[in-house]
């Protein structure tokens, strides 16, 4: 099972040069066997919000990372960055900031309809994963491919391609027996400036990373059934 890695490089304006792609076909009854399992495992996927001081092998998170790197996108322009947070002096400013941006929205900024939205989850300003979860991934958008002249190309489905690959980060983690949280501090213009990252970037989502803590508790949510979300027709 190699697989030949060859760095990327701007592919824009070169002609279509297809190659064969033959995958083993799995059998159906694997297929069945496969799915169904995945399908109750999915089903234990929880978004965490404590988590254990634990650590965590980094490698896992990297392969998580590779993982969703794997992800479609439009004209496969893989217009994301994952940030690996390591510096706790970075995770302590990230931290404060975001619990400044969210104690406004709670205080009023989100507004009754949403607050009434979140009221079932829980949640609050008070962030400390973002300082105590074993890693931290700040994922970023590329709004458009930059050149190192300066030269832009324009990038397509940036938020539907993130958001793939930010499903595929989830599930490759939850696999990998890890626990996630998706946090969208907003406005989130403070996390470009203190990642220094370039100004084509744009923050999608901050997930801290690690294993549920000992006394972890999540809301008593229901999710829709198959029948709930799948037309046939
Ligand atoms: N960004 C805030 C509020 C929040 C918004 C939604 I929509 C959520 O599903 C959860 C929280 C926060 O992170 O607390």
């Amino acid at each position: 099972m190699t697989q030949v890695t060859r760095n990327w490089t701007p592919a824009h304006g070169e002609p279509y040069r297809p190659v064969p792609y033959r995958p083993a076909r799995m059998p159906s009854a694997e297929s069945l066997a496969r799915a169904a399992a995945l399908r109750e495992r999915m089903g234990r996927r929880r978004t965490v919000r404590q988590f254990a001081a634990d650590p965590v092998p980094e490698q896992v998170v990297k392969d998580a990372i590779a993982c969703a790197a794997t992800a479609p996108s439009g004209a496969h322009q893989q217009p994301w960055t994952f940030v690996l947070v390591k510096d706790p002096g970075v995770r302590r400013r990230i931290r404060a900031a975001a619990e400044a941006e969210e104690r406004r929205s709670y205080q009023g900024r989100l507004g009754e309809e949403w607050l009434a939205a979140l009221r079932p989850l829980g949640t609050d300003e008070v962030k400390p994963h973002l300082t105590d979860a074993p890693h931290l991934i700040v994922v970023f958008r590329q709004r458009h491919w930059l050149g190192a002249d300066g030269s832009r190309r324009k990038h397509y489905y940036v938020d539907e391609s993130v958001g793939i690959a930010v499903g595929m980060l989830l599930s490759a983690l939850h696999l990998s027996g890890l626990a996630a949280l998706v946090h969208t501090p907003s406005p989130m213009g403070f996390l470009q400036e203190v990642l220094k990252r370039p100004a084509n970037e744009k923050a999608f989502a901050v997930i801290p990373v690690g294993y549920p803590a000992p006394e972890c508790e999540v809301p008593d949510l229901v999710r829709k059934s198959l029948d709930q979300v799948l037309v046939e027709r």
